[in-house]
């Protein structure tokens, strides 16, 4: 069946429809002023759409043929003017005329479906469409590019190679007199393997952070300057300042692009012992705030009390934690020998409220996130259903590693394996996959695409 659909947003001066399959150029020929079905490859054509004798549109029209197509499939795409009415009537002409309107992501399943891309290869289009900002857009076209299919390709084939020692270990079992692979040998290369998948599926939480923000709470005493820091970092007035200790009851938050990375800001209750029951709350919220954080910055304006230093140390367990002094404007510098002698955190000094020291304190945040690089080589994943696949696949791979450690004869491991391998193909779709799953997959994207 053939399909079309419009690909671009509507309000722009130019609109896109895009048609695939097979009778792409004949129903093209009955709505355009010129006949494609002989067209060439790669060609641009230009002429008119027209509804009977009236004309509907000046337009271009490039020609793909199988399958040298995004789809593989013989397509076309329509480059319309950007009018709502001249769109919609484009569409449907190209209805009347025997095409369909495609499902979201249906160009794109199509293409997956005739061989183009692999399935991850598909989910990163839909991730590469969303992507906002550096990081995550470098997440996408790694993915598109192909690296995450390559290691897992590379996965595949030491899993393979695994599989057969074994199986030679089984087939000439009764042959005593022959040598086998060393068990260790096969116990490291089990192992090897183990370790990359968690590393792939460990790299998720990265990912996911990226994708959301990289959480970052702005904790400290009441007063210290916190709302006045998100101020300067979000170059916007979100929180109310005041001099009035505890003015901010409740979280903030924003979301700020440092070097390409979106960082979630997350401005709380200043700590201190109050009867005010809903600064209560807002104070319980700033703990919440400091456990959900991958980062927290603890604003100081003054040597903080032993009190202070354990009650914020004792939170901040897995966390990375800067040490901001606030005010320097004003106060002496503060000595922070009690805190800074327990263990070495970074101490940026700045004023908030005169805009000093902010740069290094984005640097300083930015490092604290230690993210992979992700413009090289490291692979971060960012799809929950991949995550789901590596980690079944860890745990049928720990079954083997583990019958391997019991001495288990190979022919009850190699089933374990058989379904480690099956449950990673699943990521790239190599294995048959389910309708259902690939319906979950294609209706999140755009028509269009
Ligand atoms: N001199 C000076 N004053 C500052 C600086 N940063 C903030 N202040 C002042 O400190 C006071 C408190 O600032 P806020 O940003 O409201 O402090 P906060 O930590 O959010 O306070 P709570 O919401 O009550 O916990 C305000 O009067 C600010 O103008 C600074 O760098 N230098
Ligand atoms: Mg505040």
């Amino acid at each position: 069946m053939t399909i079309c659909a419009l690909a671009t947003a509507p309000g722009g001066a130019i609109g896109i429809i895009r048609i695939s399959g097979p009778q792409t150029l004949e129903i093209l020929s009955r709505v355009f002023s010129k006949d494609l079905r002989n067209a060439h490859p790669n060609t641009i054509h230009y002429g008119h759409i027209k509804n009977g004798k009236e004309i509907v549109d000046e337009v271009l029209v490039s020609v793909f043929r199988s399958p040298h197509s995004y789809t593989g499939e013989d397509s076309a795409e329509i480059s319309c003017h950007g009018s709502r009415y001249i769109l919609s009537k484009v569409l449907a002409l190209l209805i009347e005329n025997g095409c369909r309107q495609a499902g979201p992501g249906e160009f794109t399943q199509r293409a997956y479906l005739n061989g183009k891309m692999d399935l991850s290869q598909a989910e990163a289009v839909a991730d590469l469409i969303a992507s906002t900002n550096r990081a995550s857009h470098q997440m996408a076209m790694s993915q598109l590019r192909g690296h995450f299919s390559n290691e897992l390709a590379t996965l595949r084939e030491q899993l393979l190679k695994l599989t057969s020692l074994l199986e030679l270990e089984l087939d000439f079992s009764d042959h005593e007199d022959l040598e086998f692979a060393d068990r260790s040998q096969l116990y490291e290369l089990a192992k090897t393997i183990d370790n990359r998948i968690t590393q792939l599926a460990r790299s998720f939480e990265t990912g996911q952070a990226i994708k959301q923000g990289i959480p970052v709470a702005i904790v400290g005493k009441t007063n210290v300057g916190k709302s006045t820091l998100l101020h300067r970092l979000l170059k916007d007035e979100r929180a109310i300042v005041s001099n009035i200790h505890g003015t901010t009851r409740d979280t903030i938050e924003d979301t700020i692009d440092i070097h390409g990375v979106n960082f979630r800001f997350i401005d709380t209750a200043g700590i201190r012992q109050t009867s005010d029951q809903v600064e209560q709350i807002g104070i319980e919220r700033t703990y919440q705030a400091i456990s959900k954080a991958r980062i927290v910055l603890w604003m100081i304006d003054a040597e903080p009390s032993t009190e202070e230093i354990s009650n914020i140390t004792q939170r901040i367990q897995n966390k990375s934690l800067i040490v901001v002094v606030n005010k320097i404007d004003k106060h002496e510098i503060p000595l922070l020998s009690a805190l800074t002698s327990h263990r070495p955190h970074p101490v940026i000094k700045i004023a908030a409220k005169y805009a000093q020291g902010i740069p290094q304190l984005e640097q300083a945040i930015y490092d604290a996130a230690q993210l992979p690089d992700i413009t090289h080589s490291d692979i971060i994943i960012t799809n929950a259903r991949h995550y789901d696949a590596l980690i079944r696949a860890h745990e049928s791979i720990q079954r083997v590693i583990t019958g391997m450690d019991q001495q288990l004869p190979g022919d009850l491991l190699a089933e374990d394996l058989r379904l480690t391998i099956d449950t990673l193909a699943e990521i790239t779709g190599g294995q048959i996959t389910p309708n259902e799953v690939l319906g979950n997959i294609f209706t999140n994207f755009c028509v269009g695409k």
